[in-house]
């Protein structure tokens, strides 16, 4: 499911895993696919999931980020924890206009992160949708700020229609992603190379055959 392990050479400096998560309908494929047009594709779709490639470069590190983007009320038991696992960024999504969607974000989602996230100082951000739909706005930006300072997290309003704002939200979590050593290592090609390599020279070595 996941792309680790293939393809990993020197073409990057840090492999970062980022989950677009929130209710069903606020735009979180919208969101993705407006960040990730002109890029490369990985489209591996599993069921419920799916997932996509963006390479890019920041502060002279070369970045991979593996996006992973899941239908809003796809609850898939076992999958769940896996799907959180070793995430290095979340971006949760609320729809301004939908009050629900918020209540749902505040509510429920901070649970099941805290749950299933496995790196504990993965770095998350708020993101308000559908901003181009002012008149119908059902929750404050106010609102969003208080839930995001009680979050400790960054908090942005976007439209994934007009574009207002959708790179800067990745920017932003990927500039927060790189000030945090604990990430930048868990991230790091480099050391992901050497503990792989350290595994290798700790296994015994392999009895020949049929396959070999
Ligand atoms: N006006 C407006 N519509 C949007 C915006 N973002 C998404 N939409 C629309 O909202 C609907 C849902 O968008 P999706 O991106 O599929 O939402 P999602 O969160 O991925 O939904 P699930 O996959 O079901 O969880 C689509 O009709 C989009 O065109 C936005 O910023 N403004
Ligand atoms: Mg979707």
């Amino acid at each position: 499911m996941s792309s680790s392990g293939k393809g990993w050479n020197n073409s990057f400096d840090y492999s970062f895993k980022i989950l677009v998560i929130g209710d069903s309908g606020v735009g979180k494929s919208s969101l993705l696919l407006s960040f990730i047009s002109n890029s490369v594709h990985d489209p591996s779709p599993t069921v419920g999931v799916d997932f996509k490639i963006k390479l890019l470069t920041v502060g002279g590190k070369r970045l991979k980020l593996t996006i992973w983007d899941t239908a809003g009320q796809e609850r898939f038991g076992t999958l769940t924890s896996s799907y959180y696992r070793g995430a290095h960024g979340l971006i949760l999504v609320y729809d301004v206009t939908r009050r629900e969607t918020f209540t749902n974000l505040s509510d429920i989602w901070p649970k099941e992160v805290d749950l299933y996230s496995t790196n504990q100082d993965c770095i998350r951000i708020l993101v308000g949708n559908k901003v181009d739909k002012e008149s119908e706005r059902a929750v404050t930006r106010e609102e969003g700020r208080d839930l995001a300072q009680r979050h400790r997290c960054s908090f942005l309003e976007c439209s994934a229609k007009t574009r207002e704002n959708v790179n800067q939200c990745f920017k932003e979590l990927i500039q927060k992603m790189m000030e945090v050593p604990s990430i930048l290592e868990k991230g790091s090609v480099a050391v992901k190379k050497q503990i792989l390599k350290q595994r290798e020279l700790d296994q015994p070595p392999r009895q020949s055959s049929c396959c070999s």
